[in-house]
């Protein structure tokens, strides 16, 4: 593991962890924008490095295309999932199309939440070798 310049190796990915909180889409286009997209989370490993940063970060999972279907920005289906407990739950009828993770303290930590929600993000740029 090793970082430069705020992004952060581990595992053929770099990650860059914002300090500043933006809504889904822009947080989305800040990584584009980098070469880079938002955090596909697809191990075990993954989901636990990025449960290190205790904090509450956006994802690159949403459903807003179909209600319900959730998928990565990448356009693939979830292979492996760690929605928190009653997650997705689209709380009160409101319109949570876009994925966090939320709770550290347990490894099932993603939480759909409005996309319009302020948050920080991280970007992750995979290495082809
Ligand atoms: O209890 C889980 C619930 O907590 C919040 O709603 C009260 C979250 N909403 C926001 O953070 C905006 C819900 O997404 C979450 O399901
Ligand atoms: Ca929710």
């Amino acid at each position: 593991e090793y970082s430069h310049e705020g992004w952060m190796y581990f595992n053929n990915s770099f990650y860059y962890i914002s300090s500043q909180e933006k809504s889904w889409q822009e947080s989305r286009s800040y990584c584009l924008q980098r070469g880079a997209d938002m955090i596909i989370i697809n191990s075990k490993e993954e989901q636990e490095f990025m449960r290190r940063f205790q904090r509450l970060v956006w994802i690159g999972l949403t459903d807003r295309e179909t209600e319900g279907k959730w998928k990565w920005v990448d356009g693939t289906q979830l292979t492996t999932s760690y929605w928190g407990p009653n997650e997705p739950n689209s709380h009160k009828g409101t319109d949570e199309d876009c994925g966090e993770i939320k709770f550290y303290d347990d490894e099932n930590s993603w939480n759909d939440k409005p996309c319009e929600s302020q948050n920080i993000w991280i970007c992750e740029k995979t290495i082809s070798l």
